[in-house]
């Protein structure tokens, strides 16, 4: 990584490399889960009676050691975990100690696939997009989204449930060509030295701009990047930078893979210095506002 890039991952919060990993390698992965899985519109989701005769939203979503696809053996993602290139820029930002705190398949569902009483339960929970639970058991092993409001990864990291790092980076990875039709993902490079803040975060746009009100206090302008990317697309973010997705408007699913990576050793690496330049708290005891705390069961992870 060169003097500039760190700059600029330092203050924008995120780093995009291009096509890092081979795209046959992506096809690969991709067909193999097509393997086990068979994803299609008929098959993913329980009927409306199904769900209504036992409706519940806890624990619909895979686990470090628990109802994770990439528990089978036989996925190759070694290309991923073992490949020079990348494991080089993580002890970059975490230095030479870090571990995987989880990671796990991200699903983005095409708008398409699915049902009408589903989208309308999720308008009528508030701003939950989380699919899981409404599909068949089966493919609770990865995480179904349909869109995503803008939110820090921390979300999922609070109270009992905290790092020992308190932040952590995300490494995210495109495993087939995103077009703003594939619902890339949106971030806010900046937003997160404003610090940890309570879900849903305060945002509108005005006049082409965006504005972000970190605590309700002041209100600053960001810019908003749309991350489209080639297959083998890699990203990292740390926890705080806020971002979200739109709905996949094309007729095929965007698979990615989303890895929770946390420092674990004393050596300085980037992340401390984004870090330093973080007033706020880096993690809050309950990262959800008064109202959203019964909506909102699993909203992100
Ligand atoms: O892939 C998406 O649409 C959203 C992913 C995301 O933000 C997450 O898993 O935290
Ligand atoms: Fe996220």
């Amino acid at each position: 990584m060169d003097e500039l890039k760190k700059l600029n991952f330092i203050k924008n919060g995120y780093i995009q490399y291009n096509s890092l990993l081979d795209k046959k390698n992506c096809e690969e992965f991709l067909k193999k889960i097509y393997e086990l899985k068979n994803y299609d519109k008929t098959n993913l989701f329980l009927s409306e009676k199904e769900f209504l005769s036992n409706p519940s939203f806890q624990k619909k979503n895979p686990g470090k050691n628990i109802n994770n696809i990439l528990l089978h053996k036989d996925l190759g993602l070694d290309f991923v975990f073992k490949n020079e290139k990348i494991n080089l820029v993580i002890s970059k930002i975490l230095g030479d100690n870090y571990s995987i705190d989880l990671s796990k398949i991200v699903m983005g569902v095409p708008d398409q696939w699915i049902p009408k009483w589903i989208k309308k339960k999720l308008s009528s929970m508030g701003s939950s997009n989380n699919l899981n639970p409404f599909l068949k058991e089966k493919f609770r092993d990865v995480t179904c989204y349909y869109g995503a409001e803008y939110h820090q990864d921390s979300i999922d990291y609070s109270g009992s449930k905290a790092l020992k790092s308190k932040t952590f980076i995300v490494m995210y990875i495109y495993f087939s060509d995103v077009s703003e039709t594939d619902a890339p993902i949106y971030i806010l490079p900046t937003s997160h030295v404003y610090g940890a803040q309570k879900f849903p975060h305060e945002i509108d746009y005005k006049d082409n701009k965006i504005f972000y009100s970190p605590g309700n206090k002041r209100r600053v302008s960001l810019d908003e990047v749309k991350l489209t990317g080639d297959a083998g697309t890699v990203f990292f973010w740390h926890s705080l930078l806020l971002h979200k997705t739109t709905i996949v408007e094309n007729a095929k699913p965007r698979i990615s893979l989303k890895v929770v990576l946390e420092k674990n050793s004393e050596n300085k690496g980037l992340i401390d210095f984004i870090d330093e330049k973080i007033s706020k708290e880096l993690i809050l005891d309950n990262p959800l506002k008064k109202d959203w705390r019964n909506k909102t069961p699993n909203s992100i992870s």
